[in-house]
């Protein structure tokens, strides 16, 4: 069975990692597609966010890195992708999670959206937190894998490590 994790990966973080990883034990293949958010001005461009997504997964063959702008439904219906993966850490995304999931249930009947719940050590972590973080030059190298380390240091300059 196939299903895809959509996201702004802002940046990528061990808890986007995490949930890809526990989501590859129920599904057989994962699309992780970073989509354009309209609400959110990225911190890093497209190009760039995929880059990094695909040189952490290119040893798993069973997961396909992609982007999309538009609707999350049309890329859905495009590739016959009928499960949604998304990550739960606190109640303070329960709200935001559960538009998202009837508005496109709503869109397309055969879409179903599944929460992982965040691991607990990953409970705290955003792509938020990392940028805010490593704009003002704290110490983000335990909380994003080295090549976003990398990403986050040039363009910040040499204190995030
Ligand atoms: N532990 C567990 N889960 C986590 C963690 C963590 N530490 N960090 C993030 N997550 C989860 C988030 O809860 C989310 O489920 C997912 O990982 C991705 O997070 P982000 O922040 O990278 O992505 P979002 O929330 O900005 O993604 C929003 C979309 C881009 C998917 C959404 O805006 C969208 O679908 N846009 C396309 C237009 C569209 O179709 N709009 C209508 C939707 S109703």
């Amino acid at each position: 069975m196939k299903a895809m994790y959509p996201g702004s990966f802002d940046p990528i973080t061990y808890g986007h990692l995490d949930v890809i990883h526990r989501a590859l034990k129920i599904f057989d293949e994962l699309w992780v597609v970073v989509m354009v958010n309209p609400k959110k001005k990225p911190l890093l461009p497209l190009a760039k966010r995929l880059e990094l997504i695909k040189e952490l997964l290119k040893d798993e063959p069973r997961v396909h890195v992609d982007s999309h702008n538009g609707l999350l439904v049309d890329y859905a219906k495009r590739k016959n992708i009928k499960t949604i993966v998304r990550g739960l850490r606190a109640v303070t995304d329960f709200q935001y999670e559960l538009e998202m999931a009837i508005a496109n249930k709503h869109l397309w009947h055969e879409l179903e959206t599944v929460f992982l719940m965040t691991d607990e050590k990953y409970s705290f972590l955003s792509s938020g937190l990392v940028r805010e973080v490593a704009s003002m030059g704290g110490d983000v190298s335990n909380w994003v894998p080295p090549n976003v380390l990398r990403t986050l240091r040039d363009l910040y300059g040499n204190g995030v490590l």
